[in-house]
């Protein structure tokens, strides 16, 4: 079985039947994988290799240069986390140039959405809120540019949203970045040939590194939320059912909301344009993380994610795949050659041979997004009189939940003091734990399937679960992101809390079975929850019942992810063995030494059942740690 989606599974059959290659394909092609790049203990970093250690006895010990196995899987790991800290905070960077072109008058269709956004981070980060919104503005991103190179003294978008403990806890260790690119920068020196060969200095320095990859994490959360809005609840459907025939689809696909935003603005204008060529109108689709942000500020409808991305142009109704970037398969490029349908890549950093290019600049962005809506058009004209199949299944989905959103529908019960209804809870039992389940599909597993044995485990025994990602995708397509799923899946603790809220908040029943709180970046709305909740019980976040999990994590972003995870002192469940098997000092840190140092650790574990289990355990360790009534599972 390649995925639990039925739309998915029937697309698939769609590819086979046309002779379209997938990603289920190109796996398939590329088994058995190497054993050495399985186990970590492959090394290319310079060109007396690729060496490789080996696991047996009678193999090599050491690489050309006489690095071991420690070292390589080490330097290999810190890579990655480096990777996916410049991926998200590239991310964040861009946000932070589209604000301050706005305050420039150099990209018109940006600017402050969300004033009051911009106050309370503001005031968060020590700059004086009585100056007026421009020059708020105009201090803020400044203070934001300033997080990336080298600094002196810690970075307030690090320090000022941890726990202060975590601070002390860091700053002790010597891990405090010292600026997000610094540090990527610094990763990339100590693994070259020859400088850092101390694999616990080097797990050092990945978990420095990761804290940098929630800083910018959490830049590009908050000036999303102040550029576009920040979201409140939304109802809307999931799945390749949301495409309509008589529309012009436009999926649009990636991470980075500056080109989004604005052609879901765009779009809104252009129906007319749509209805002279016979459309009904103008249909905007996610996929992925762009998927994710557009979902939570506007409704538009997730399509599908991760490595289902080739499927929609296989329906014969989708009118364009707009990209911007990041988990953008340059497979589209040839599907878009079988089907006709227009690839269109929106960033100069990220083009995609095959496609079409637009450059989707801060100065022209709303001609460029008419430009685009434009290739749409033309592509729906074309189309009419070609078979379609879209598959007829879809569900309702309640997203949109980012930090305010849950506050205020907590503070509908206690407006003195909204977290005491969330912490009174899961002191009484009733809700026995707080999980966020992010990340990735992965080809290696059937596509959901991990998500779903997990929800359904932990929701079943009264955990709350909150959702980023493509993991968040998954339960939007499966029907797990609304109250109708607490009904069916709900222990009866975590039912009655859900029902209270929801009904307190006015949304006449309860709130949904999982709280979709954003893309990947937005873990660092998970972040904030947890911290607010460390805070209003003065402990650090390592003695919370608090957990994440990544059942089937796939890309370096998720590795740095997990990682900044455990530093802030949770337990992360992965969901598949990642590459650190070669070196058994290494794996043993990471899945039970770091414990002594930061509280959080990785618990590796493919079976989903028993991952869930084991995820459950860890807060009951807590629990009883805080002297709380704890359960069996
Ligand atoms: O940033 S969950 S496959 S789309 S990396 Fe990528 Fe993974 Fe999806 Fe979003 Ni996150
Ligand atoms: Fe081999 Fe060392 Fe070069 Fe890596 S850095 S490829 S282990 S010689």
């Amino acid at each position: 079985m390649k995925s639990k989606d039925p739309a998915v599974n029937r697309l698939i059959k769609v590819a086979a039947d046309q002779g379209i290659e997938t990603v289920w394909d190109r796996y398939e092609q590329q088994k058995p994988q190497c054993g050495f790049g399985e186990l970590g203990v492959c090394c290319r970093n310079c060109v007396q290799g690729p060496c490789r250690v080996s696991p047996f006895a009678d193999g090599p010990r050491r690489g050309i240069c006489g690095a071991d196995a420690h070292t390589i899987v080490a330097r290999n790991l810190v890579r990655a986390i480096a990777a996916g800290t410049a991926a998200h905070s590239g991310h964040a960077k861009h946000l932070a140039h589209a604000l301050h072109a706005a305050l420039h008058g150099k990209a018109p269709a940006y600017g402050v959405r969300d004033e009051e956004k911009l106050k309370a981070l503001a005031a968060k980060m020590g700059i004086n809120t009585d100056l007026p919104v421009s020059e708020l503005a105009e201090e803020l991103v400044r203070l934001a540019l300033g997080q990336f190179g080298e600094r002196e003294g810690p970075m307030p978008w690090a320090t000022a949203v941890m726990t202060e403990s975590r601070v002390e806890k860091l700053a002790g260790l010597g891990v405090l970045p010292s600026g997000i690119e610094n540090t990527i920068s610094e990763m990339l020196h100590r693994t070259h040939l020859g400088v850092d060969a101390d694999h616990v200095n080097l797990l050092l320095g990945g978990i420095s590194c990761a804290v940098a990859d929630m800083a910018g994490s959490h830049i590009a959360t908050d000036l999303a939320d102040i550029m576009f809005g920040t979201p409140k609840p939304v109802v809307t459907e999931a799945n390749f059912g949301v495409m309509k025939e008589g529309s012009v689809n436009i999926a649009l696909h990636g991470h980075n909301p500056v080109i989004s935003e604005v052609l879901v603005q765009v779009a809104g204008e252009m129906e007319q344009d749509a209805r002279e060529v016979g459309a009904e109108g103008i249909n905007l689709v996610g996929v992925c993380c762009t998927g994710n942000e557009v979902l939570m500020r506007h409704a538009i409808p997730p399509l599908t994610h991760s490595i289902s991305q080739e499927l929609p142009m296989l329906t014969g109704a989708l009118d364009a795949m707009v990209v911007d970037y990041q988990c953008v398969y340059p497979a589209l490029a040839s599907v878009a050659e079988c089907s006709g349908t227009p690839l269109v890549t929106t960033m100069d950093m990220a083009k995609i041979s095959g496609a079409v290019h637009i450059d989707v600049d801060l100065e022209q962005a709303r001609e460029k997004a008419r430009e685009i809506i434009s290739l749409a058009l033309e592509a729906f004209k074309k189309r009419q009189g070609r078979p379609t199949t879209i598959p007829d299944i879809k569900s309702k989905v309640v997203a949109g939940f980012s930090v305010e959103a849950v506050l205020g529908a907590l503070a509908a019960v206690d407006s003195a003091d909204p977290l005491k209804p969330l912490v009174d809870n899961i002191a009484s039992g009733n809700i026995q734990g707080v999980v966020l389940v992010a990340g990735c599909n992965n080809v290696k597993v059937p596509q959901d399937e991990n998500f779903l044995t997990v929800a359904k485990e932990l929701a079943a025994r009264d955990v709350l679960l909150l959702a980023t990602g493509c993991g968040a995708g998954a339960y939007a397509r499966h029907g797990l992101l609304t109250p109708e799923a607490v009904g069916q899946y709900a222990g009866s603790g975590l039912k009655a809390v859900l029902t209270a809220i929801g009904e307190a908040a006015g949304l006449g029943g309860p709130l949904p079975l999982i709280l979709h709180l954003g893309s990947c970046v937005d873990n660092s709305r998970a972040v904030d929850l947890a911290v607010a909740v460390a805070n209003r019980l003065g402990v650090d976040v390592d003695k919370l019942p608090v957990a994440a999990t990544a059942p089937e994590f796939k890309t370096e972003k998720a590795i740095a992810i997990g990682t900044y995870a455990i530093t802030l002192g949770l337990p992360v469940h992965l969901g598949l063995v990642p590459p650190v098997l070669g070196s058994a000092e290494v794996t043993s840190l990471l899945t039970s030494g770091i414990k002594d140092i930061l509280g959080g650790y990785f618990i590796v574990e493919p079976d989903p059942h028993k991952g869930a289990r084991l995820v459950f355990e860890a807060l009951q360790e807590r629990r009883r740690g805080l002297g709380l009534p704890s359960r069996e599972w």
